[in-house]
């Protein structure tokens, strides 16, 4: 068996989620390794006890627009259900039809509200997949500096879930979908309920 130095060591600290509120904000290109990814986050936010009622997830098309997305999110903007998220994760929470917003405006017919506590940490994934333009590094490099102005303006952590694969395999690998890949998800969502949990002690 091969060692490595590589990667995030277990917290000596179990932390405790069952009091945080957490988003997960995905992109939709490259689905196959989106919903492995989410489904990883899912599973370890659970894990360490957030209740299914305070997951909120919402899709977005692309990478390009995972900033913008969390942003609005941790704003607490009225956010559209979106199906295929309910059909993956079997029935995640939306928040109330009925809830307001936090700034007290009447959401839009056909709009869901997001419920008016703040979100602990968001999750923001999204696969970009380098291909034989320059599109690739422009993206990357943009959200991942974007969804660093994020945090810092919201004060609210922006676990950094987009993979940057140079090849399809890559990609694979990282959500656990080849058989010696592990997936990065499941890190995610144990960062985002660690963050969670510091921020709150920061207050
Ligand atoms: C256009 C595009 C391309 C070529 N590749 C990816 C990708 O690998 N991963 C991803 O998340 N999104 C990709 N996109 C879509 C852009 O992120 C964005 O949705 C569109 O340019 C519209 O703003």
């Amino acid at each position: 068996m091969s060692h490595t130095i590589k990667g995030l060591p277990e917290s000596a600290v179990k932390h405790d989620g069952s009091a945080l509120r957490v988003a997960i904000v995905h992109a939709r290109w490259n689905t196959a390794v989106i919903d492995a990814l989410v489904a990883g986050a899912v599973a370890k936010l659970k894990e360490r006890g957030v209740k299914d009622s305070n997951i909120v997830v919402q899709s977005v098309p692309g990478s390009f627009e995972l900033p913008l997305a969390c942003q609005r999110v941790i704003a607490g903007a009225h956010v559209q259900a979106g199906s295929n998220v309910t059909d993956l994760l079997g029935g995640l929470s939306f928040g109330s039809p009925s809830g307001g917003s936090r700034t007290g405006t009447p959401a839009p017919a056909g709009v869901v509200t997001m419920p008016n506590e703040p979100f602990d940490a968001v999750i923001a994934v999204g696969v970009l997949i380098k291909g034989s333009t320059m599109h690739f590094e422009y993206i990357s490099d943009t959200v991942s500096h974007a969804l660093m102005r994020v945090q810092l303006d919201t004060g609210v952590p922006v676990i950094f879930g987009v993979l940057t694969a140079l090849t399809d395999e890559q990609a694979l690998e990282r959500a656990g979908l080849t058989p010696t890949g592990h997936n990065h998800g499941e890190d995610w969502g144990l960062a985002a309920v660690e963050m969670g949990a510091h921020v709150r002690k920061w207050r």
